[in-house]
């Protein structure tokens, strides 16, 4: 199949899923054409069948607000006409649906007809997609996708608590390539990051107050007071600098690393005993699965989705959101004795086998090919 990808190409989860995904699709023999505005960050090499077609927006004066859907529905078109694009799969609903449903339309009047399967990954749906001056164009263009898809049973149901959606939609997953989390470093290179003595905690986001670092913070400092530790702040975000003020208040700014937007974070996890997601809200959790399949046990919030990734007692523990004395119990537990964390650690790579790339892709493939032929027979 030639499947065009519509994702953001940025460090975030769902430019991370798009990606992984089309790299995938290639690999099983499709050919793929990523569209958006820069070269995805996991896309490092494009080949026969990957293709990279960039979406310029030029400035104008007259613009307070540069035109991006436009610009991203004028290059679907075209590129669907150069390339004999069969299918359209848009990552994240806002503005890729809208974008997306108009190119079709703008297809339709050249009789070329593409479907479009659009994949909901959260705050698309729960914090910016439901805010009611976006509410109307994101339930229009659920409702317009031929086939729609949610990362997460939990972000299903929030799309049909918060939006009046006609269309079915199917769970698929998130996934992960476990040879891609097969600790290959060597104890050298953990060297660099801390003491033999100390235990390395680890949290991996785009620091926006939805993840609530400062409870990462807060747990971090009740462990480091129990036994010598460093944390791995991974990303950049606007809570950044508030997160550095705080760590400098509590006397612990020498045990935390910033490393800012990396692409090492298989080596990262590679090297850390344990995970912090304490979100307030979370329609998946990647970055705890990322963690899981590198063999790292978390600590994360019950909130949305996470339950579904992280299962209590096995490969981690859930507690409220904000319930930093419970999630400091349980990192404690779990960091305390060589043998128990040796066993969440296996546990963790086992949880994440359940979401092995190979299980989830064709999951996307059958969606592809229902869809085109439930087009043909239309
Ligand atoms: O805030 C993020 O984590 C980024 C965001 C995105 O859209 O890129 O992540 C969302 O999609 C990921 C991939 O499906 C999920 O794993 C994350 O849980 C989800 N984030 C939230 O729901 C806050």
């Amino acid at each position: 199949m030639k499947i065009g990808i519509v994702c953001y190409p940025t460090f975030g989860g769902s430019g991370v899923v798009a990606t992984e995904l089309g790299l995938e699709l290639s690999k099983r023999g499709h050919e793929i054409h990523f569209i958006t505005y820069n070269q995805p960050v996991r896309l490092e090499l494009v080949s026969n069948n990957v293709h990279y077609h960039e979406v310029n927006v030029p400035e104008y004066p007259l613009f307070h607000y540069q035109p991006y859907e436009l610009a991203l529905s004028s290059k679907l078109v075209d590129m669907v006409k150069l390339h004999g694009i069969e299918i359209l799969h848009v990552h994240y609903a806002i503005p890729h649906a809208y974008a997306a449903y108009m190119a079709k339309k703008m297809l339709i009047e050249e009789n070329i007809y593409v479907p479009i399967v659009t994949t909901l990954h959260g705050t698309d749906i729960t914090l910016v997609g439901s805010h009611p001056f976006y509410r109307p164009a994101v339930t229009f263009s659920i409702n317009k996708s031929d086939a729609v898809t949610a990362v997460s049973q939990s972000l299903k149901d929030d799309t049909l608590r918060l939006f009046d959606i006609k269309n079915e939609i199917n769970v698929v997953s998130n996934f992960i390539d476990l040879d891609k989390h097969d600790c290959k470093f060597t104890d050298c290179q953990r060297s660099l990051m801390a003491k033999e003595n100390e235990r390395i905690i680890t949290h991996i986001s785009n620091l926006r107050p939805v993840k609530r670092v400062e409870d990462v913070i807060e747990v971090f400092y009740n462990i480091q007071k129990e036994m010598p530790a460093k944390l791995m702040l991974v990303g950049e975000g606007p809570e950044r600098e508030r997160i550095e003020a705080r760590c400098m208040e509590l006397g612990i700014y020498n045990k935390v690393a910033f490393l800012g937007k990396s692409n090492e974070i298989d080596k990262i996890l590679c090297f850390s005993d344990l995970f912090l997601l304490p979100s307030q809200s979370e329609s998946f959790g990647l970055a705890a699965l990322e963690a899981m399949a590198s063999s790292v046990p978390v600590i994360s919030s019950n909130t949305g989705g996470i339950p579904e990734v992280n299962i209590h007692g096995v490969s981690g523990f859930l507690s409220d959101v904000g319930d930093i004395a419970d999630m400091t119990k349980n990192a404690l537990y779990i960091l305390g004795d060589d043998d128990r964390l040796k066993t969440f650690k296996e546990n963790a790579r086992q949880t994440a086998l359940k979401f092995d790339v190979h299980t989830i892709v064709p999951q996307y493939e059958k969606i592809y090919e229902d869809t085109l032929a439930k087009c043909l027979v239309l």
